[in-house]
């Protein structure tokens, strides 16, 4: 698009921008860094490639809205096309499978069908309590966050056992996805280097989508013959057909789903449930407020479907983490037509821009002078009624908005309440907030040393 009229940071130089004071491993942090001081809309040059970003809360709803814009698979998302194909969170809207799945799926994953997953859930919280109950000094939080949701998905969406916490390496299908997921991201960076690099690993990457999707065939091949029939995700795209037409997904798009599940619904769970756990070790007030709350509603029972959401505070607790550090951090916006964002600048159908969410998250228009300080209480109800709708997405806008936003609050909910039910977390008090960028984002080398409670009142 046309960007003359954006402010970019001062000092961009011929042919490499804005490179100087970038850094490849934190683009979200640089951007939050640069966007403080030239935001509510600017722009990033790295190399040949001239980035906008709208983070102001106004200009944002107008992005939002569905008439205008769409999302846009670009940047971040393009390359993982070749992992996840026409999958949810890779499809073009144009495509029709995008439509296809998202009315198959739709039902897997409303509020109703999380009294399904719930047993399940508990079934991997389960283990992720065993496993602190036999630590003997400090865990990593985000690797163990990380071990319990890819449990969670694997077995709510699959019927399928990664034993995350019987290893100590990590599944194979993990490394390979990780390392798909790294070289997908790589390609957006244009140094030579870069370039020579991800030439000299094509061929591991291959292999590295190969040792997914065989998984996931076996998985697959496995349900078709014989295996039991069931209600999860998987049972639902072999057995189930569109609720209007009854045109049923094709067996590449039912991979590309089951991959895009795992990846879509693990990490950012698990950096959600970290962030929250890093927040409330720092407040140890609003931490004892949130246990005040898991004692009053669970007791020492362990909770049932529906008290899990009763536990209000412990979700703001969650709601406020992700505020300050969405763990899916932006999305895209593409206008379908030639428009005018904010009376001023100039789009032409096509053209897109990138809302970076950790800055519209903090934009002092919506959330007041105090906007870096961690505060549930800014999910009140009533303090949501007095901001703008559009000042918080971390679950993404519109019709491609997240699809497992429940699940991933369900399960993020249940998980930090037993948590709190069931441990005094001892954080080290030196440690600084450090955080590592892939396609999410999580806290590094954040450690707790949990503690089974002497006394878990009853009630
Ligand atoms: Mn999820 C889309 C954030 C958990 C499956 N997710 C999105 C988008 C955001 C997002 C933002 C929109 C991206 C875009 O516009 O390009 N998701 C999250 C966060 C969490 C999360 C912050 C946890 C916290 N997501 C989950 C879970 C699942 C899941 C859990 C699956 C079980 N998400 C998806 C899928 C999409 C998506 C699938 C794509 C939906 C679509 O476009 O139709």
């Amino acid at each position: 698009m046309d960007t003359t009229g954006i402010p970019h940071r001062p000092g961009r130089l011929p042919v490499i921008g804005d490179l100087v004071g970038s850094n490849p491993r934190t683009p979200v942090q640089d951007t939050v860094r640069v966007g403080r001081e030239v935001g509510p809309i600017f722009t990033r040059k790295l190399l040949g490639l001239e980035i906008v970003f709208v983070s102001g809360v106004d200009l944002v709803d107008e992005l939002n809205d569905e008439a205008r814009f769409g999302k846009h698979v670009g940047l971040g998302l393009r390359h993982l096309r070749a992992l996840a194909g026409d999958g949810l969170f890779t499809a073009h809207t144009s495509e029709p499978n995008w439509r296809l799945a998202h009315d198959i799926l739709q039902p897997a994953f409303r509020q109703e069908a999380m009294r399904g997953y719930h047993p399940i859930m508990l079934d991997a919280a389960r283990e992720l309590l065993a496993s602190w109950d036999a630590a003997t000094g400090p865990v990593d939080v985000a690797a163990d966050m990380t071990r319990l949701t890819l449990e969670t998905i694997g077995r709510a969406g699959f019927g399928y056992r990664f034993g995350s916490f019987e290893r100590t390496e990590p599944h194979p299908f993990v490394t390979a996805m990780i390392r798909a997921l790294r070289y997908a991201q790589l390609q957006n960076i244009r140094l030579p280097l870069v370039k020579r690099l991800i030439a000299g690993s094509a061929r591991q990457n291959k292999a590295d989508i190969a040792t997914m999707t065989d998984l996931v065939d076996e998985v697959i091949e496995a349900r078709r013959s014989g295996g039991e029939p069931s209600r999860d995700l998987l049972g639902l795209m072999l057995a189930e057909g569109h609720p209007e037409t009854g045109e049923r997904l094709d067996p590449v798009n039912i991979r590309n789903q089951a991959i895009t599940f795992v990846v879509a619904g693990h990490e950012t769970t698990s950096g959600a449930l970290s962030f929250a756990l890093y927040y409330l070790t720092r407040h140890p007030d609003l931490l004892a407020r949130a246990r005040a709350e898991v004692d009053a509603v669970w007791g020492d029972r362990e909770p049932e479907f529906g008290s899990v959401a009763k536990l209000r505070y412990v979700r703001r607790v969650l709601d406020e983490a992700m505020r300050l550090w969405p763990t899916a951090p932006g999305y895209s916006r593409e206008a379908h037509e030639d428009v005018v964002l904010g009376g001023r600048y100039a789009m032409s159908a096509g053209d897109w821009v990138l809302v970076p969410l950790p800055l519209l998250h903090r934009d002092p228009a919506a959330w007041g002078p105090d906007a870096e300080t961690f505060d549930p209480d800014r999910f009140d109800p009533a303090a949501v009624r007095k901001r703008p709708g559009h000042a918080y997405k971390p679950f993404g806008t519109g019709e491609r908005a997240c699809i497992g936003r429940q699940f991933a609050l369900h399960e993020a909910v249940l998980a930090l309440g037993l948590v709190l039910q069931r441990y005094d977390l001892e954080a080290d008090p030196d440690y600084r907030l450090e955080i590592a960028e892939s396609l999410t984002l999580k806290p590094a080398g954040f450690t707790l040393t949990p503690r089974v409670r002497a006394l878990v009142p009853q009630s």
